[in-house]
């Protein structure tokens, strides 16, 4: 049996704002894009929140909602930079931990013999140093499993934590809302709806093979999950796998000279994020993506092994000339996929 603890900061973004800025704490405020350049929400405060505001809103959408709304443009280096420093609070009490983004982590607590080896208490110990180090409030979700550890984290948010002991697993994963379940989104929520199956209790009366010719792999996953099964340990290694810069047009564009100077800004914004980035990086990949009008993605890369402004151009323009069929186009992107580190070591060639 495991010990896991989910940490997820409160409001992350928002709270930063409004710890840097008191003045904006009894207001309504959200990080996010500009709306003259139609840009989205990334978070909201809780009292925003209130009025409907939220992650991936438009910011029109969003003043819509609430128009005394006051909208600031993110600062992604202090973000990442508070995002270490919590990182290293983390490490204090555990090495086994994975970091999943800036605001969020899995701890495997299982062996940590601080506090009689309690990981309600490791996990409060945690908050309070966030809290009283950092000025921000972080909330924590305690499970023998992964899952239910992140299901748990949100439950008494913000600044609380919720504790799942072994013996309560069954009971609790018995009334779970399979939308709850990590991995299952709205489709196929709507899918597993129409099928009879809203709570995990609906699944274990159904046959795994169904499920898996339904859903596919995730199949499965909800399957275990139901069961309250979960065999994922923290993978310590994870790490980014690509690099990309991309923008919503303030209109759509509809010929290759405007979507070239698009790409070329861009391209010059991409290469600035890689050299701040780590510089022993290995680029495998790169490519672009397009948004239509009719909101169609599509997205193509291939094997390249440096960052090269021209042969991106020329993905891009095949990418137009191919796909468009006319359409508007309403956002455009640049990436690079990175050679995640294991991968790199195998690749070395041996020194002679
Ligand atoms: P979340 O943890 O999903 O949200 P949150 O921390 O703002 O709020 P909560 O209290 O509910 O945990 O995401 C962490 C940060 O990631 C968030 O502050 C902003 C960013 N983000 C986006 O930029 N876009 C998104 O769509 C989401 C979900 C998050
Ligand atoms: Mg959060």
């Amino acid at each position: 049996m495991r010990k896991f603890i989910h940490i997820d900061m409160d409001s992350f973004y928002a709270s930063v704002e409004m710890r840097d800025n008191p003045a904006l704490r009894n207001l309504p405020i959200a990080v996010g894009g500009d709306v003259k350049k139609r840009g989205v929400i990334s978070t909201a405060n809780y009292i925003a929140r209130q009025y409907g505001v939220r992650s991936a809103l438009p910011t029109a959408q969003a003043l819509k909602l609430c128009p005394m709304l006051k909208v600031i443009t993110p600062r992604y280096d202090v973000y990442k930079s508070i995002s270490y420093q919590i990182r290293s609070i983390m490490l204090r009490y555990t090495h086994l931990i994975e970091f999943v983004s800036l605001d969020e982590a899995y701890l495997d607590v299982t062996d940590c013999t601080l506090y009689q080896g309690s990981a309600t208490l490791i996990a409060q110990a945690i908050r309070h140093d966030i809290n009283k180090e950092l000025d921000l409030t972080a909330s924590a979700g305690i499970a023998p499993v992964k899952f239910l550890a992140k299901i748990a984290s949100d439950m008494n948010k913000p600044n609380g934590q919720f504790v799942i002991p072994p013996q309560s697993v069954d009971e609790f994963v018995h009334s779970l809302e399979l939308a709850k379940i990590p991995g299952v989104g709205k489709v196929s929520a709507k899918k597993l709806a129409d099928l009879g199956m809203i709570k995990c209790s609906d699944v274990l009366k159904y046959d795994l093979a169904k499920l898996i010719r339904e859903f596919g792999k995730l199949g499965s996953v909800i399957y275990e999950r139901s069961h309250g099964i979960d065999e994922r340990t923290v993978n310590i290694d994870r790490e980014r796998k690509s690099i990309g810069v991309e923008r919503t047009l303030s209109e759509d564009i509809h010929s290759w000279n405007d979507c070239l100077s698009e790409m070329k800004k861009i391209y010059d914004e991409l290469e600035a994020r890689l050299s701040k980035v780590r510089s022993d990086l290995s680029i495998l990949k790169q490519g672009v993506k397009i948004k239509f009008d009719d909101f169609q993605i599509t997205t193509q890369e291939h094997i390249h092994s440096k960052l090269e402004k021209e042969d991106l151009i020329d993905l891009a323009q095949t990418v137009w000339n191919e796909r468009r069929q006319d359409r508007g186009v309403r956002l455009v992107g640049m990436h690079v996929s990175l050679i995640g580190s294991q991968l790199a070591k195998q690749l070395r060639l041996p020194e002679i």
